[in-house]
């Protein structure tokens, strides 16, 4: 797994290669609906800016700023201008090393600016955070989620290191204050010899045990651009018991994230209201396309989280 390193004092000042992208905003999400509603709206725009990542590995990215309706829908903190509801904010990813070796300490810095190029220095919390930080490997069989710490002037930063070699790609989503939610993305190359990869493959059954607990997920509609339910159900794999003290993870009783095969589709799912503790976990998105998905749902239970992973075919 991927190791996550508190002490940032050895920060070098090297700085690799850096993907600029300029964003767009995404909607706000204020409750599971309007999550869903950023989730749907957050995915045409993401496959412009990963289709731009695929396309060679330039070291500027630019997505298209589809400046969207959506973002002046009244969440209010965009009392300021228009200026920052409709800005567009560079992003600048920086990795040192560039292209670090499997379980070498990488340091990943995020820099954001507005579009007059000052930094943007103030962020909203967020699920009791200020930055949420999806990396997965190309693969799809490496999944963390992680939270850089804002060091001021526009920047984030965590250290990590990387499972395997080979492409990851990562996945930040925050607001800056005044801003509406936003989606990022980059990717890394971690280096030595790819490793053959099973392809992803649907889930006979969706059904896993993970670290005592047996989880079912149900899933009420496989079928692209419906509203669809995702139903985790949890008992002890031992006893058969239903679980009941599963604890509140940042926030909420469970985080779901949502990836497509080509790692161009990301949705982060909140859970409805209510089951606070188990035995199930109700969330609700909708599959912007057919194709298969990752599902992975981390939760938390004695103080220790645990991630359930499941692979989906939507038609
Ligand atoms: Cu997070």
């Amino acid at each position: 797994m991927f190791k996550l390193k508190g002490n940032l004092s050895k920060y070098r000042k090297r700085s690799a290669a850096a993907f600029l992208i300029v964003l767009s905003l995404l909607a706000a999400g204020c409750g599971s609906a309007a999550n869903d509603e950023h989730a749907q709206h957050a995915a045409p725009r993401e496959t412009e800016a990963a289709a731009n990542e695929h396309s060679g590995h330039s070291a500027n990215d630019t997505a298209g700023n589809e400046e969207s309706a959506e973002n002046h829908s009244g969440h209010g903190g965009q009392a300021d201008s228009e200026d920052m509801s409709q800005a567009n904010v560079k992003l600048e990813w920086r990795y040192s090393p560039e292209s670090p070796k499997p379980g070498e300490k990488t340091k990943i810095e995020l820099f954001l600016n507005d579009a007059a190029g000052k930094p943007i220095e103030k962020y909203d919390v967020n699920h009791e955070k200020l930055m949420h930080l999806i990396v997965v490997s190309e693969d799809m069989t490496e999944f963390s989620h992680i939270h850089p710490e804002y060091a001021g002037k526009g920047k984030f930063e965590v250290e990590a290191s990387f499972v395997k070699s080979g492409a990851y790609k990562l996945f930040a989503d925050f607001i800056p204050t005044g801003y509406s939610q936003m989606t990022v993305t980059s990717s890394l190359k971690v280096s030595g010899a790819k490793q053959a990869a099973e392809p992803l493959k649907k889930d006979a059954s969706l059904m896993k045990a993970v670290d005592g607990v047996a989880a079912s997920l149900e899933v009420s509609s496989f079928k692209a651009g419906e509203e669809t339910d995702l139903t985790f159900t949890f008992s002890d794999a031992k006893t058969k018991k239903p679980i009941t003290d599963l604890q509140p993870y940042l926030g909420a009783i469970g985080h779901v994230v949502i990836l497509n095969e080509e790692l161009s589709r990301y949705l982060h799912v909140h859970p409805k209201e209510g089951n606070e503790s188990g035995p199930t976990a109700e969330f609700s998105t909708s599959f912007p396309e057919p194709g298969l998905y990752k599902i992975w749902g981390q939760f938390q239970r004695g103080d220790k989280t645990f991630i359930v992973p499941f692979t989906v075919e939507v038609e």
